[in-house]
């Protein structure tokens, strides 16, 4: 079933959870394995499997995750500087296969570690 993953249980309420922001569109949570001093997961309600898998009429969505992202990362503490990541599909590292954003920060980064 689409959204039938751990990320999608818990948009829907029924993992009890910290959510560090929520709205109608989208939740932000602490990441379990944290990469970073700062890392968390801006994931939409709606159950996209992967940034590919999103469609022109989620256009306003995407934009909506990013523009929420730049807010609680620096209301999170990482002021100008942090990292957003999305990974999309098994190859690239995707793990969870419910639409989510990293927001890595407070850890400095020497170089793009593209
Ligand atoms: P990925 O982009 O799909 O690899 O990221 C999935 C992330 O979800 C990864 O950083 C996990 O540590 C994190 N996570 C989590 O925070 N809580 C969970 O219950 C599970 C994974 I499963």
């Amino acid at each position: 079933m689409q959204g039938d993953t751990i990320f999608g249980k818990i948009v829907r309420g029924e993992i009890p959870t910290d959510f560090v922001y929520q709205d109608d569109l989208c939740v932000c949570i602490k990441d379990i394995n944290p990469q970073a001093p700062v890392h968390l997961l801006v994931i939409p309600r709606k159950p996209i499997a992967r940034l590919v898998d999103a469609s022109p009429e989620d256009q306003a969505l995407l934009g909506h995750l990013m523009l929420k992202a730049g807010e609680i990362a620096r209301s999170a503490g990482c002021g100008d500087a942090f990292r957003l990541v999305i990974n999309n599909g098994e190859q690239a590292g995707q793990t969870v296969f419910h639409l989510h954003l990293h927001i890595l920060g407070n850890k400095v980064y020497t170089e793009s570690g593209l």
